[in-house]
């Protein structure tokens, strides 16, 4: 069965990999790209999400020209909010430049379709909808989540959340029960040891600590059993919110999976230089490698949520214990502290009984404690460029 997945994020240079990952993988079919502030502002967000699915289409075309198989994608492209719930706002321009792209559309490294505020409205008439690269929706980026776990089979659908969870917590503020029948939440946050933008805090959480720690508490009452997903059905079929199945992949378990510059360079680089998809990742992914170097004496770059992407291929694929260890956590997330704002804190004292029960308030998160990163190198080579490393 192919897996349906909705893709909340902020492209951003680590989503567009995590999406273009994504696109490639005949495992899943992304059925909506939801789009949140994060990495730049929203608008920014917005042009490299209609560009990334031009640049799709564009390749698309390429290929079946080459007589290779390709998906055409027609994918739901959502806006969100702007802002979080009710915190200070935070960006990563830094690394991701002003545009979260590394700049490359003021370097004429790469353009945008002229038109691309356009094609995100959803004017058929205007714009030309049977031609464009993505579906576009009136509904913003919570209500098109809802949308697509309504209308799909009770826990059949995965949300990959890559950005701040502030569309996650507005959908789940606004039907908890429907939000509820997602099949899994794989989120890319918080960490165990120290925070990348500040010193306890990780970028994601930082950005939306109250939506984060929303979205958390879904997972009050989850039995990772057949009973326990039996029970859920149960509670779904009854008009009843269910609890729901969270699994963090934290940024510390998350750093093994990095792409070294000298492998990208020589083994990428020399490829099909023309294609689309290879002019548009060398436009960004080039910027992303001077940028870790200048900035922390890099030889690599950490691509945590194309790492969440691999994760959740390999949850679908049965390589999950081979190539992951985890740990069940009551995880919550600091939205108070003067200095540990977007902290993700863990209770490590043992609250599980013996017959595997939890106390009914603790958060039950599947958290990532350590992982592969060979399987990452080797997974992102292969599906993105058909390069084995
Ligand atoms: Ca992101």
């Amino acid at each position: 069965m192919v897996q349906p997945l909705i893709i909340d994020c902020d492209p951003g240079i680590d989503d567009v990999l995590a999406l273009i990952l994504a696109f490639k993988s005949p495992e899943v079919d992304v059925r909506a790209v939801t789009l949140t502030h994060g990495n730049t502002t929203l608008k920014h967000v917005k042009r490299n999400a209609v560009t990334l699915m031009d640049v799709m289409a564009a390749q698309h075309i390429e290929d079946e020209k080459n007589g290779m198989k390709s998906q055409k994608q027609s994918t739901v492209l959502a806006v969100g909010r702007a802002t979080p719930l009710n915190s200070d706002q935070v960006f990563a321009t830094e690394f991701h430049g002003h545009d979260g792209l590394g700049n490359i559309y003021e370097q004429g490294l790469h353009t945008a379709p002229t038109d691309w505020e356009n094609q995100l409205l959803h004017d058929a008439e205007k714009v030309g909808e049977q031609n464009k690269p993505f579906q576009s929706t009136s509904r913003d980026a919570a209500d098109e989540i809802l949308h697509q776990l309504r209308v799909a089979d009770p826990l059949s659908v995965s949300i990959l959340a890559i950005g701040p969870l502030t569309n996650l917590a507005l959908a789940m503020q606004r039907d908890v029960q429907t939000f509820s029948r997602a099949k899994d939440i794989i989120i890319l946050g918080g960490s165990l040891t120290a925070g990348n933008i500040t010193p306890y805090g990780e970028f994601n959480f930082v950005a939306d600590p109250v939506a984060a720690d929303l979205v958390m508490t879904a997972s009050k009452g989850f039995v990772n059993t057949e009973q326990g997903a039996k029970s859920r059905f149960d509670l779904l079929s009854q008009g009843k919110s269910a609890p729901m199945h969270i699994v963090v992949l934290p940024i510390d378990s998350a750093e093994c999976g990095a792409i070294p510059a000298s492998v990208y360079r020589k083994q990428i680089l020399p490829l099909r230089g023309s294609a689309p998809l290879y002019t548009f990742i060398n436009s960004f992914l080039l910027h992303a490698f001077k940028a870790m170097e200048e900035l922390f004496k890099f030889d690599y770059m950490a691509t945590y949520d194309a790492f969440a992407m691999i994760l959740l291929l390999d949850m679908l694929n049965g390589t999950l214990e081979k190539n992951w260890c985890w740990k069940w956590h009551d995880m919550r997330v600091e939205t108070a502290g003067k200095y540990t704002m977007g902290m993700s804190c863990i209770d490590t004292r043992d609250w599980e009984s013996p017959d595997g029960s939890w106390n009914d308030q603790s958060n039950v998160v599947q958290v990532i404690t350590k992982a592969s990163g060979d399987n990452f190198i080797q997974s992102f080579m292969k599906r993105i460029f058909n390069v084995d490393v």
